[in-house]
């Protein structure tokens, strides 16, 4: 059995020590968190550690941290707690492993967990020194200028934070979060960097009790966002969009995520991007959005996975119509094919938007996340034969490994259209 399913096997028990041991040290330290806050922050903290020893990299972990600390420092509290937790979760779990498993695994598992957690907890700190010295700003950035669709929400103070990465930063207005993509150099393209930092916000903004969360564009971008950052896919010999690609993550962690997710759209979408979208729960636009599907240009064999994502969503003949033709669906279009919920003017796009959200967030989160699920379970499963699955992997093999895949992608690189030749 792997390591990171022995670990999730025995989530419950592993929380409730941590937590034991957390309330423990209340008697000696003060606490500024409620212990459901407790429970909540070791529980994501555990769900972290897990899939970095899955994936065998620190990455999402290390992006959690730098978004926690940042929010931190902002909302006024102390650090140090949340270095206690993990502390106790490291103590917790080096017991649990030592119990559990032996050998080699038992080795190779302290070693993980050591190096994750050491890893989240140095990056929880740097990133809160920085933003100390920095007075509240990760980076020392200009907030994203004003324009199209407008940033700051009306009616309350968002609190925001620019991600040390610079591609990700996060709001909470009320009970609503809002994740904010801000890659300007690169048009929001979505590697590892932006993906995992994502992940971590709607970590950060669950672990903030946020109800509803909204996926924008900064404030003045012309493109939500590129798609997949093509520079991160793979050149051939390699599915291009594995079950561990980051955006595959990514579109995971929204369509399990609770809380509705909703897309505010202004500008142009693409590629993998509409896949993201189309994740998100309702999507709301502008006259300026735009939605293509651009795998055809590229010479890239779509995954399963993310056709059930449009299938899930759209008619067929129209989910034929985008990827044959990569054309994009204009907003006036999308709003007839029922791409979008809605489509107002770009004035009205963020109050509209927030205003739809903050009215989700007075209802019950427990009845719309299990309704979430049904829906996400009833649509997202289509079950097929080992041999249909496998003659379908056969199929998107031979195009990602054919000279069509690789002319796509220089062509992209090259500024240029592409020359396709079937082989
Ligand atoms: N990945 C990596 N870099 C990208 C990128 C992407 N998806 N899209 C844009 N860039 C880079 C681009 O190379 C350029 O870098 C910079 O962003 C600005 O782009 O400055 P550099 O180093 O040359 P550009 O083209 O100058 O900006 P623009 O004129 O404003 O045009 C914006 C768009 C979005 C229209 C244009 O960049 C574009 O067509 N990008 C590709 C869109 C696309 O087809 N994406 C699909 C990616 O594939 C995907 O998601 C999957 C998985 N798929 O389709 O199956």
């Amino acid at each position: 059995m792997e390591t990171s399913a022995v670990l999730a096997s025995a989530e419950d028990q592993i929380v409730d020590e941590a937590v034991a041991a957390l309330d423990r040290r209340d008697q000696t330290h003060h606490h500024a968190s409620s212990p459901e806050e407790r429970r909540r922050n070791a529980r994501h903290l555990f769900e972290f550690v897990v899939r970095c020893v899955h994936e065998g990299r620190a990455e999402p972990i290390i992006a959690w941290s730098r978004q926690i600390a940042a929010d931190r420092f902002v909302a006024g509290l102390d650090i140090a707690e949340l270095q206690g937790a993990f502390n106790v979760l490291e103590e917790v779990l080096w017991r649990h492993v030592a119990d559990t498993l032996a050998g080699d695994q038992q080795i190779e598992a302290l070693g993980l967990v050591s190096a994750i957690l050491g890893a989240g907890k140095d990056a929880l700190a740097r990133t809160y020194l920085a933003v100390a010295s920095r007075g509240g700003n990760p980076l020392g950035e200009q907030p994203a200028p004003p324009g199209g669709g407008g940033e700051a929400p009306t009616g309350g103070a968002l609190a925001g934070t620019d991600s040390p990465a610079g591609a990700v930063r996060t709001g909470v207005l009320g009970q609503v979060g809002v994740i904010t993509l801000d890659d300007r150099r690169k048009r929001n393209a979505i590697g590892a960097q932006m993906a995992d930092g994502v992940v971590a916000a709607l970590g950060s903004l669950r672990a903030q009790d946020v109800r509803v969360v909204v996926l924008r564009a900064a404030a003045g971008m012309d493109v939500w966002s590129a798609g997949h950052d093509m520079d991160e896919l793979p050149r051939g010999r390699r599915d291009p969009l594995g079950y561990n690609d980051p955006l595959e993550g990514l579109l995971r962690a929204i369509r399990i995520c609770p809380a509705p997710v909703v897309a505010m759209v202004h500008g142009t979408v693409w590629g993998g991007a509409l896949d993201l979208v189309l994740s998100c729960d309702l999507v709301i636009a502008d006259e300026t959005a735009s939605f293509a599907i651009t795998p055809a240009n590229l010479g890239l064999p779509y995954n399963t996975t993310g056709l059930l994502h449009f299938l899930g969503r759209l008619p067929i003949n129209l989910i034929k119509e985008m990827f044959f033709t990569a054309a994009p669906l204009d907003a006036q279009k999308a709003k007839e094919w029922l791409v979008v919920n809605h489509l107002v003017g770009s004035g009205e796009l963020e109050a509209f938007t927030l205003e739809l959200a903050a009215t989700m967030a007075t209802k019950s989160p427990m009845a719309i996340a299990v309704i979430k699920e049904q829906l996400r379970v009833l649509t997202d499963y289509q079950p097929i034969a080992a041999q249909v699955y496998e003659r379908i992997q056969g199929l998107r093999r031979e195009a990602y490994d054919s000279s069509d895949y690789l002319e796509g992608l220089n062509a992209f690189a090259e500024k240029r259209r592409p020359i396709f030749r079937g082989t």
